[in-house]
């Protein structure tokens, strides 16, 4: 695996005021922008589809794709809204970004709404993450003063205004159709798909929602080109990616490369398991995603070879876990996370995830009730393509795929308490 051609989002992180635009301009910032409004939109919206550039928040969707969805023009507005609710167990690649380069999220804002024909775009950011706002908002301010937006940006004649809006600190609004009824002041829940946002979006108005990463990894692909992106990666994951790890690693972190490297290689750059420990399971893409363990060690993190090894990509979120973890309190503890981020508006979901919880809380106490682990798999695969979002879906995989490689320690659960049978640095994460 070569990561040479990387870092490309993450080459300014730790240089001096990074985030100010003066930093970002004398590192090229802006020169994507001005070569990016010289092309026509639809030239641009081709060369996303051909870099083979896939979205960032989870799902790789194509992007480019996404863009060509929109209807053609009827005169009515149409929106680009950036999904900042970075919240996902382990996803922490966002936020670092934003606090980084800001100004990276903005030109790759301004060249999509370019080629989208949007002229009002937002940036829909996780509520606690005040430090983020603040930093986001001067980083909109220098932007405007420089005339990169407002009227008539660097004399092109195209316009577009930018508003940041913060949430309220639920993880359902980072599922796009409830951050678009968050964001037009309802409370979120997820909407019925279809209609696509791409069709009924923002105000029902043709919208393109992407992830902060996809849409900060534009401006690159037009200063570079598309073949140049797609010449990194897998022949079907193209590109680079931000890969977040956390847990036990020496030194955890962002760690841009192209997609389908590793775990082993990541480590190598993380400086490995944390000192006399070994790596007992680890999450690809956050919790969402199937838990792996070291038989997972050497396959490649693109969304085709996760996906047939059993799990996803996800958000490239790597939580790693030594042997001092008990699988059952960390499958406890993430389902106390989704029963309590469940919106409620499904049954599946709204119950599903409270006996879950139920069931493992009293595990972890050793109080299990004959049939216990039984039942844990039945309702997840009650509640697994049934709910109606992703977010139940997500909430079953911890625990099918905790029970499914370490099924020996959930039936030690049903008789003895997790904290007896693992040692006291059990609880450094948990
Ligand atoms: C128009 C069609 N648009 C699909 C669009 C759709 C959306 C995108 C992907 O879940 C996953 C989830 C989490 N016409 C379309 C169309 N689209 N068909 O494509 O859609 P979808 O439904 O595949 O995924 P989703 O509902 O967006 C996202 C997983 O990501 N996840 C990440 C969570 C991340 C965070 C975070 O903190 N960043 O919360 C982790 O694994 O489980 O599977 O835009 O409109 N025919
Ligand atoms: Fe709400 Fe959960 Fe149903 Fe999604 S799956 S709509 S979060 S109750």
């Amino acid at each position: 695996m070569t990561t040479e051609l990387t870092p490309i989002l993450t080459k300014e992180w730790g240089v001096e005021r990074s985030w100010t635009l003066e930093a970002y301009e004398a590192a090229d910032g802006y020169e994507a922008l001005r070569k990016a409004l010289k092309i026509d939109p639809a030239e641009l919206v081709q060369s996303a589809k051909d870099s083979g550039l896939r979205g960032r928040g989870g799902a790789g969707f194509p992007t480019g794709m996404k863009w060509g969805f929109l209807p053609p023009p009827d005169g009515g507005p149409r929106y680009l809204v950036v999904n900042a609710d970075e919240s996902e167990p382990g996803t922490c690649k966002d936020i670092p970004l934003l606090m980084a380069t800001p100004q990276y999220l903005i030109e790759g804002m301004i060249i999509t709404s370019y080629a989208i024909g949007c002229h009002h775009a937002f940036v829909y950011l996780r509520g606690e993450v005040v430090h983020v706002y603040r930093r986001l908002m001067e980083a909109v301010r220098e932007a405007y003063a420089a005339g990169y937006l407002g009227k008539d940006i660097l004399g092109s004649g195209f316009d577009l205004d930018i508003t940041v809006h913060a949430g309220a600190g639920a993880y359902i609004c980072g599922e796009e159709t409830a951050l678009l009824d968050s964001l037009e002041g309802r409370r979120g829940q997820p909407r019925l798909k279809p209609p696509f946002p791409a069709v009924a979006g923002l105000y029902a108005r043709p919208t393109v929602v992407n992830n902060v990463e996809s849409i900060a990894s534009v401006p690159p692909i037009v200063l570079h080109g598309a073949e140049w992106f797609g010449g990194m990666g897998t022949e079907r994951s193209k590109g680079f990616g931000i890969f977040s790890l956390s847990g036990h690693v020496e030194r955890p972190g962002q760690y841009e490369a192209p997609l389908g490297i590793t775990l082993r290689e990541l480590l190598e750059m993380a400086g490995g398991i944390r000192a006399g420990h070994e790596l007992k399971f680890w999450t690809p893409g956050g919790s969402s995603t199937p838990l792996f363990t070291k038989e997972h060690l050497d396959v490649p993190l693109d969304f085709e070879s996760v996906g047939a090894a059993g799990s996803m990509l996800g958000t490239r979120a790597l939580q790693i876990f030594d042997e001092t973890v008990s699988v059952v309190k960390a499958v406890s503890r993430w389902i106390d996370f989704y029963a309590h981020e469940s919106c409620g508006k499904c049954t599946p979901c709204r119950e599903g995830t409270y006996w879950l919880r139920e069931i493992l809380t009293r595990l972890e106490q050793g109080r299990g009730v004959e049939g216990d682990i039984e039942k844990l798999d039945d309702i997840a695969s009650n509640i697994l393509g049934r709910s109606f979002c992703a977010l139940g879906d997500g909430a079953t995989s911890p625990v099918s795929s905790g029970i499914k490689y370490f099924r020996a320690e959930f039936e030690q659960a049903m008789t003895t308490p997790v904290d007896v049978s693992f040692p006291p640095e059990a609880s450094v994460l948990f």
